[in-house]
Formats: C-alpha cells, sequence, structure tokens
C-alpha cells in the first residue's frame, strides 16, 4: 500500500494560500518531480519523520548543515546553554570570536573572517569586497555553479534556478548582470582566453570548487590550479565558494582537499549547524577593506547570533574532536558502489560522481563536467527513482540538480537499507 501523505497535503493546500509556491525556497517544492512536498515533523540522526507519521533516511541534511545528523546531543547542548542567556543583543559576545578562531584555525587561507546570516549574504558581500579591494567591477562564474540568489550572481544559475528552469531570473535587472562573464565549468582554455583579452577589468572569479549545485561536478585534474594562476597572473580575486563544501569535504573544506590556496572563501550551511548563518573570509589586506575596518560596507542586525554561534561552535568542535571524514568517504564510497551498481543491474546508463560525502546519481551516460552535459541527463527518470525511494523510506533531494549528503549519524544499516531500496526502484523503473 503507497505511504499515506494526507496531512502534508492538507498543510500543502494550507501554505499554498499564504505562502508563493506554498514553499520560502523553491527548491525544496517538489516542482521538478510532480508532485507535493512532504511536510516534516521532526528528525533525529540520520531519519526525518513526516506528518503522517512517515519515517524516512534523510541524505539532505537540511540541503547539508547536518554534517553530525540532526539533534546532536553536543549541538543541542550549546543551544540550549546559550538560550539561558538571552537571543539577540546587537552587541559583541565572546561566541564570535570563538567562531572565528575556529574557522581560521581550520581553513588557513582565511586570515580574518565576517560572519554573516545566510550564504547569499556571504557571497554578495565577498563580490563586493573583492570589487572595492581591486577598484575593478566584472566577475566571472561557471555557468551551473550557484551562489544564492544575488542579483549579479542570477545568470546561469544552478540549483533550483537549474531545476526550475530560470537560470537568469526575471527582475534583476540588465545592468546589474551586465558585468557578469559565465563560462563552462571545467575548460581552462576558455578562462585562460576571457583573462588575456579582459584581464585587467575583472576583480574576481567564484566558483564552487567542487559543484554541488548543478548535481555532483567534480574538478578536472588541473583546473583548480588554472583558476589560481589565472587570477595571481591577473591580479583578480579568487573566491572559493565553500557554502556546500566547507567543513563537508574536510574540515578545511575543498580547497585543503584540492590543495589550493583562494584568496577570499565563502561559507555557510555546516558553519551554522542548522542555524542561520554565513560567513565570508580570506587574505587579512583584502578583508581590511570591510567596513568599520575599512570603506566596504556590509553589515547585518542579526550577523554574529548569539544562538547561531554556539550552534557553530558545538558542530565545528565536534567534527575537530571527532574527525568523521575518513569514515564518511568510506561510507559514501560503498553506498556510491551499491547505487551504481543496482543501476548497472537495471541496464540504466548513468554516472556517479562523488567527493567525500557528497554525490549524485545522475540519469546521464557521459561523465559530468559540466552545466551542459548535466543539462542532457534523464530527468523524468530521476522523478521515477525520487518517489520509489520515497515510497522505499528514503528522502534525496528533490531534483536531479543537487548533491546527496552522507552525515556521521547515517549507520551501515542506513547505507544497506538505501542500496536495497535502489535496487528494487530501480529494477522497477
Ligand atoms: N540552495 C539549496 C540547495 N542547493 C536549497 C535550499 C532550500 O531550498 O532549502
Amino acid at each position: 500500500m503507497p505511504m499515506s501523505r494526507e496531512r502534508s497535503q492538507v498543510q500543502f493546500q494550507r501554505a499554498l494560500k499564504s505562502i508563493p509556491g506554498g514553499v520560502n525556497s523553491p527548491a525544496r517544492a517538489f516542482g521538478a518531480v510532480g508532485g507535493e512536498p512532504l511536510f516534516i515533523d521532526r528528525a533525529d540522526g540520520a531519519y526525518l519523520w513526516d506528518l503522517d507519521g512517515n519515517k524516512l533516511i534523510d541524505f539532505i541534511g537540511s540541503w547539508g548543515p547536518h554534517i553530525l545528523g540532526h539533534r546532536h546531543p553536543a549541538v543541542l547542548a550549546a543551544v540550549e546553554d546559550a538560550l539561558t542567556r538571552g537571543t539577540s543583543f546587537g552587541a559583541p559576545t565572546e561566541l564570535e570570536s570563538e567562531l572565528a578562531e575556529l574557522v581560521i584555525d581550520a581553513v588557513p587561507s582565511i586570515e580574518k573572517v565576517r560572519m554573516v546570516s545566510s550564504g547569499t549574504e556571504a557571497t554578495m558581500s565577498a563580490i563586493r569586497v573583492a570589487r572595492g579591494f581591486t577598484g575593478r567591477d566584472k566577475i566571472i562564474k561557471f555557468a551551473g555553479c550557484y551562489h544564492g540568489h544575488v542579483d549579479s550572481l542570477l545568470v546561469k544559475a544552478g540549483s533550483g534556478a537549474l531545476t526550475l528552469g530560470v537560470p537568469s531570473s526575471p527582475g534583476v535587472p540588465a545592468g546589474c548582470t551586465a558585468d557578469t562573464i559565465s563560462l563552462e565549468f571545467n575548460n581552462p582554455n576558455k578562462l585562460a582566453e576571457t583573462f588575456a583579452v579582459q584581464g585587467d577589468k575583472i576583480a574576481a572569479l567564484i566558483l564552487e570548487p567542487v559543484v554541488g549545485n548543478m548535481g555532483v561536478v567534480v574538478p578536472q585534474p588541473g583546473f583548480l590550479a588554472a583558476c589560481r594562476e589565472l587570477c595571481t597572473k591577473h591580479g583578480a580575486v579568487l573566491i572559493f565558494d565553500e557554502v556546500m563544501t566547507g567543513f563537508r569535504l574536510s574540515l578545511g573544506g575543498a580547497q585543503e582537499l584540492f590543495k589550493i590556496t583562494p584568496d577570499m572563501t565563502t561559507l555557510g550551511k555546516i558553519i551554522g549547524g542548522g542555524m542561520p548563518v554565513g560567513a565570508y573570509g580570506g587574505r587579512a589586506d583584502i578583508m581590511a577593506k570591510v567596513s568599520p575596518a575599512g570603506p566596504v560596507y556590509q553589515a547585518g542586525t542579526l550577523s554574529g547570533n548569539p544562538l547561531a554561534m554556539a550552534c557553530g561552535i558545538a558542530t565545528l568542535g565536534t567534527l575537530r574532536e571527532t574527525n568523521p571524514y575518513p569514515t564518511l568517504a568510506a561510507r559514501t564510497e560503498r553506498l556510491t558502489r551499491g547505487l551504481s551498481d543496482a543501476a548497472s543491474a537495471a541496464g540504466i546508463k548513468h554516472t556517479l560522481p562523488h567527493v567525500g560525502s557528497m554525490f549524485t546519481l545522475f540519469f546521464n551516460p557521459d561523465p559530468v563536467l559540466n552545466n551542459t552535459i548535466a543539462g542532457h541527463s534523464d530527468t523524468k527518470l530521476f522523478a521515477r527513482y525520487f518517489w520509489g525511494m520515497i515510497e522505499h523510506g528514503v528522502y534525496l533531494p528533490c531534483s536531479q540538480f543537487e548533491a546527496n549528503f552522507v552525515s556521521a549519524a547515517h549507520s551501515d544499516g542506513d547505507i544497506d537499507a538505501t542500496i536495497a531500496a535502489a535496487k528494487d526502484v530501480l529494477r522497477a523503473i
């Protein structure tokens, strides 16, 4: 018998009356897989329970933050403790320095860091600082990379924008994107050509070093090094958007794993452990431009919020103490091998890129190296796979163009159950 979704359906109808599309962020609307979102009642460890009481193994983890799983005891204790002292002061606290020191310690390219409240704020601010530092206007991004819903970065954007087919949004004035150059990921020659022609006008190159927002796309050997070299040669600021990969691929993020040092880094998701936190940081001379140390203005009433800082400190502290990364990578390796074998046994052409605890099963016969190839994926087949997995108690991102996340709370049993579910589902579609 199909699982009951009655309560979720009632709540979705209610939400539609007061919230655009019934959701507060488009990526979670289930629009691309046809159907209505599940409404979540609670979560614990590796599991979610929806309003109808269905228990699901969660491979979203709030789209990345929950690397420790839901309701980790150290994180809950830290937030409860912070709560006894107040929710927001609009004035400095010790917690802000503590989180900043944890970040600087883990990510050596970050000498100074500013806390904000979302990844979007982090990238928006980093671009402004890079422009203020260089005195130049142009920025380069890659098609399919998503850097939040910043006007100048909503050009061929990934994530929900790609999923819903509006990668360049109406409402963004042409003037806002006139200085944005969008190129194909993993194409160092085109990048070099662009720098050769416009190098003295380019303030920054921003990229997800391992892309998560067109599904997982891995940088080809030499590509990140080419990004670094060209920025150095032409005096542009290299910004790694590690909102997704920061503290996810290793404590030092993708830059540690691939041994490339950016000038600036943007962070989000894990740094807040499930609370709204973003951050941007980098070289001290660049960050010296940020107000009030320098003239580039950026501010926020809830920036450095004490509850959010406490949650982030407990999360990063636990990651540092427990070093779950080798286990996460091994579990992800086993899971992706199992999923790939299940797809092959069902005769389904696919590719399954994974790095650390991030992966995407693309229904695509070719290695996905960029946005154009990702776009050739069979999204109809993905939708059938997605709903089949839900019926088997596995909650995956509701788009072909998103990353799946394994957490430290996923047990070997959860991995086995997920592989068994995929075998059933893929055999039947
Ligand atoms: N930007 C997130 C995924 N790449 C989606 C956030 C959400 O919709 O909750």
